[in-house]
């Protein structure tokens, strides 16, 4: 028996990496009947006929898993946005956090194509960006030409998935980062408009620190498992300002002596995060379940 991670997975057969050597495998029989499918991210026992033909026996338990694209045992979660084509938006910002801290993980902002963006639009991203390190989150804002390792290093040792909307410069900064990969990017930016992920697949590679992870990323619509009562806990600063309101079960809306309107009138709490709070509380409340 031999223990690795899966790297990927194409057509129900997961590729291990057992420090550096790779095995093709496939599930054992009893996953299927169970529903259970190994994801990218897992770490498994596997038994080797030879290194295309293994049966996944076991699958260690996830430290934490994201759903869509399906991804487990994440230690750095990045949220990779362009600062321009596609534009820049707070609003598409906080939906994506939200969906992040669904999955119980602060995640780190960077944001790319600083050289494609005139100065008045960088000076506009870097006063934004202070606002989310003011909350408390790491950010970056970089361009493919800087220098990607010292990047990367920022982040610490573990797996690093990229994750964020089609056409931001996922796949270009691994090209950068590893000379020899090659991944498909997107040829020109009209390619946008055709609605579709260049990347298809999630795949890991290895780096100087661990692991990194490639995605189709999460759309904007992957919001259908937040329940509006949660949604308060994924906004960092309204959580924290929460605490103080007068009802335990406030959502900030129009409730009476709210602590976190206070916050909002007083500056303490950006305007705008509180919009796009209300903006999505309304979203999910209006959402019609799908059964
Ligand atoms: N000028 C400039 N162009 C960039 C930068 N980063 C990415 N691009 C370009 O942006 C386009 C999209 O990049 P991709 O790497 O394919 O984007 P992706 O995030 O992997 O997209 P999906 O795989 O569809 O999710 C490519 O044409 C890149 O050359 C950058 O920092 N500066
Ligand atoms: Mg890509
Ligand atoms: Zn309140």
């Amino acid at each position: 028996m031999k223990t690795g991670r899966i790297i990927k997975s194409i057509s129900g057969v997961y590729r291990v990496d057992v420090e550096g050597e790779m095995y093709d495998t496939k599930p054992r029989g009893l996953f299927r009947k169970n529903k259970f499918s190994p994801i990218v991210g897992d770490v498994v026992d596997f038994e080797v006929e030879n290194v295309t033909e293994g049966y996944i026996q076991h699958v260690h338990e996830r430290k934490n898993e994201i759903k869509r694209p399906p991804v487990s045992n994440v230690d750095h979660l990045i949220l990779v946005m362009s600062a321009v084509e596609p534009d820049f938006s707070t609003q598409l910002l906080d939906r994506f956090l939200v969906i992040a801290h669904s999955y119980h993980m602060r995640p780190r902002i960077l944001i790319t194509k600083k050289d494609l963006a005139s100065i008045e639009m960088q000076q506009k991203v870097t006063q934004l960006l202070n606002v989310y390190e003011d909350m408390g989150y790491k950010t970056q804002f970089i361009s493919i030409n800087d220098d990607i390792e010292h990047v990367f290093a920022q982040w610490g040792d573990g797996l690093a998935v990229l994750s964020g909307q089609s056409g931001v410069g996922k796949s270009t900064l691994l090209n950068k980062y590893f000379p020899d990969l090659d991944i498909e990017t997107q040829h020109i930016s009209k390619a946008l408009n055709r609605g579709r992920h260049t990347t298809r697949h999630v795949e890991l590679f290895e780096r100087t620190h661990g692991f990194i992870a490639d995605t189709p990323g999460f759309s904007a619509l992957d919001f259908d498992h937040i329940q509006k009562d949660e949604l308060k806990n994924y906004f960092m600063e309204i959580h924290e300002y929460g605490e103080s309101c007068k009802f335990r079960d406030c959502n900030h809306i129009n409730e009476p002596k709210c602590n976190v309107k206070i916050e909002v009138e007083q500056g303490n709490i950006t305007q705008f995060r509180y919009d796009h709070y209300v903006q999505l509380f309304n979203e999910i409340a209006n959402r019609k379940e799908r059964y």
